[in-house]
């Protein structure tokens, strides 16, 4: 049991300093992750699954799951057995999370549009989907249906035409079904394509596709994939990193992380429910609270001693708020306070100040940010209709959140007609000789006299 006197968390004071942008960088609470040293062990795994495609799968899960699963592909009698044995209430819970989900997720599609800029000459740009996506979902501790939802909407909403699910088996189950509640949610979102398969085996399968365990059939178990997302343990990432290029992948989550700006206005029980909230995930989890309120800061370490103790996952939250990726950062005010905010690019950002919506228009660097005292980050993990899978790690700096664009891609569409590209047919040229490429003047020149080739012709 930890003791009340057990909960520390360290203060960064940063009141009176004037630092550098490098400075400031630095300041930021962050573990430093480890490169990982895995791929030398994943290597052999592609290898193999791209070779011996689901005999290979098969081994694999033995291996690492501890079972081999009497089907690679998950029957859908099986996912709807799942869905019938739900619970009422968490059916609810996870329908209601879908269309909420789904309704942001739809009016996120982007339209095409096009540019005219003379008679004949138009640029039009069209938002293509991705025809085929592989999503990773974890196994083990950390089994997330909501992650499910967070992933599959956007990409249903963007017209993915294809979309499967690879998921590791459970050695608990008699014929190594994967997670019942996840099984249940791919029915709920109707994804029948569910792979018993986990880890970087996975990854090999969509990236490679994998033909079925009778060699002699030739029949295939699971085609190749455009692009995948999804978390996933070490293995995973690096099996993910090596495969990058012939397919795409979604950015590599770290651990999870918080930060509440919040001034004296703010409720120092909503601050420490919420930086536990977000310790829960992991040891690694960051919580930070950035304030100028020193009366808030100490009513929030009084809140986070009467309450951790009490919370079920006490000692996790104990290791993830006293390591050196959560703190208290002190400020001489909001200015600064947004300064850090900014700085700290966090995957979640709640702000809970007097003005809001002022400090908000001065975010330039945040996953999400959640407005207020009613917008914790739980909402937006499972039911606000925004997404939860974001960029950790100061990634939010440069990178979005996921969305219906992670799923689309744009094409522009050159549409001139022979008046557009004959008014610009001497400045192609031209522009074409300079970089001694003659043969595309001669393209266009082609379309317009009889021989592009005798240059006193022209
Ligand atoms: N806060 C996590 C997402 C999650 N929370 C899933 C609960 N389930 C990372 O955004
Ligand atoms: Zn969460």
């Amino acid at each position: 049991m930890t003791k009340p006197e057990d909960i520390t968390i360290r203060t960064i004071d940063l009141r009176g300093q004037k630092l550098t942008r490098a400075e400031l960088l630095e300041a930021m609470p962050r573990a430093t992750m480890g490169v990982g040293e895995a791929t030398e062990l994943v290597k052999p795994i592609l290898e193999d699954v791209k070779a011996r495609g689901a005999a290979a799968l098969r081994d694999f899960a033995e291996k690492f799951d501890h079972v081999r699963p009497k089907n690679l592909r998950v029957p859908r009698e099986a996912m709807q057995k799942a869905l019938d044995n739900l619970d009422p209430k968490v059916r609810a819970a996870i329908e209601e999370s879908v269309r909420r989900c789904r309704k942001v997720s739809e009016s996120q599609v982007p339209q095409d549009f096009h540019t005219d800029l003379a008679p004949g000459a138009r640029v039009a740009e069209r938002w293509i989907p991705v025809q085929r996506v592989g999503l990773y979902v974890p196994g083990g501790k950390a089994v997330y249906p909501s992650s499910v939802i967070m992933n599959t909407v956007p990409a249903q909403a963007a017209g993915v035409e294809s979309l499967a699910i690879a998921t590791p088996p459970s050695k608990t189950d008699p014929d190594g079904l994967p997670a019942q509640s996840i099984l249940a949610t791919c029915a709920i979102l109707g994804v029948d394509e569910v792979y018993a398969v986990g880890g970087a085996q996975a990854i090999a399968m969509f990236a490679f596709g994998a033909k079925g365990s009778e060699p002699q059939d030739g029949e295939i178990l699971c085609e190749p994939v455009d692009k995948i997302t999804g978390p996933g343990n070490i293995f995973v990432a690096t099996a993910k990193h090596l495969v990058a290029g012939s397919v795409g992948i979604d950015a590599e989550a770290g651990p999870t992380e918080i930060a509440i700006l919040a001034d004296s206005t703010a409720d120092p029980r909503f601050v420490a429910a919420d930086l536990i909230g977000q310790a829960e995930h992991d040891e690694l989890a960051g919580s930070v609270l950035i304030t100028d309120s020193q009366e808030l800061a100490d009513a929030v370490r009084a809140e986070l001693q009467a309450r951790v103790p009490r919370t079920e996952h006490a000692e996790r939250i104990q290791k993830s708020l006293s390591g050196s990726q959560s703190g208290i950062i002190m400020t001489d005010g909001l200015d600064q306070s947004i300064d850090v905010a900014n700085a700290y690019a966090a995957e979640h950002l709640e702000i809970q100040t007097a003005d809001p919506d002022s400090t908000i228009a001065r975010i330039h660097n945040a996953g999400a940010i959640f407005r207020g005292p009613f917008s914790p980050v739980p909402l937006g993990d499972y039911m606000s209709g925004s997404n939860h899978v974001l960029p950790t790690g100061g990634t939010a700096r440069y990178a979005s959140g996921l969305g219906v664009h992670t799923f689309m891609k744009p094409v522009e569409v050159i549409e001139y007609d022979e008046n557009g590209l004959k008014e610009l047919a001497a400045r192609i040229n031209d522009f074409a000789v300079q970089e001694d490429l003659p043969g595309h003047g001669e393209c266009v020149l082609t379309r317009f006299v009889r021989d592009p080739y005798d240059k006193a012709t022209l």
